[in-house]
């Protein structure tokens, strides 16, 4: 989940070297099933390279995409324009970050691979699934790694449905206005 960075200047006349979690219209939300604990975490859109972009423009911040799609809206893939493979998205209030965190309960540790599938049911009941991408924040190093995507959330509630090798959650969020 994007953090804001503090510029350097700032953090050198704070004396500290910090950063603080971005809580405008945060989600986050956790729960379990046989054998892995998950953590849902909605926020503002983030910036995503491929492997091949981060290696080019080394960025400080955004994520880096191991495997998947990166889309902008809940039904469709949404390319940059051009065409090129840059996964950064358009910004739009509504467009958000949404990443589900798997860990085993066994060892508390996070798990990098598993067949992962999301879907947003909206207040119509309209099931959209969510191309799933497997990420981690560049600032946060490979233990960040989780699945999702960018996604077109407006104001509203949603259940959340996940699978994770086959075991199921589910999560009800509401997306506030303004978020
Ligand atoms: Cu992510």
């Amino acid at each position: 989940m994007r953090k804001l960075c503090i510029p350097l200047a700032v953090a050198g006349m704070l004396a500290m070297s910090t950063s603080v979690r971005a809580d405008d219209g945060e989600v986050r939300q956790e729960t379990q099933t046989r054998h892995y604990r998950l953590v849902l975490m909605i926020g503002p859109t983030e910036a995503v390279y491929t492997a091949a972009q981060a290696r080019l423009e080394r960025p400080s911040s955004g994520e880096i995409m191991l495997g998947g799609r990166v889309a902008g809206n809940i039904a469709d893939v949404m390319p940059e324009a051009g065409g090129a493979p840059r996964v950064a998205t358009r910004s739009t209030p509504d467009l958000h970050h949404l990443e589900l965190h798997i860990y085993s309960r066994a060892t508390g540790k996070t798990v990098p691979e598993a067949h992962v599938t999301i879907a947003v049911v909206d207040s119509d009941r309209t099931n959209h699934p969510v191309p799933v991408a497997r990420m981690y924040a560049i600032d946060e190093g490979p233990d960040d790694l989780h699945f999702g995507n960018n996604i077109n959330l407006p104001p509203g509630h949603y259940t959340i449905e996940t699978a994770i090798n086959g075991e199921r959650a589910r999560f009800a969020v509401m997306m506030p206005e303004g978020s």
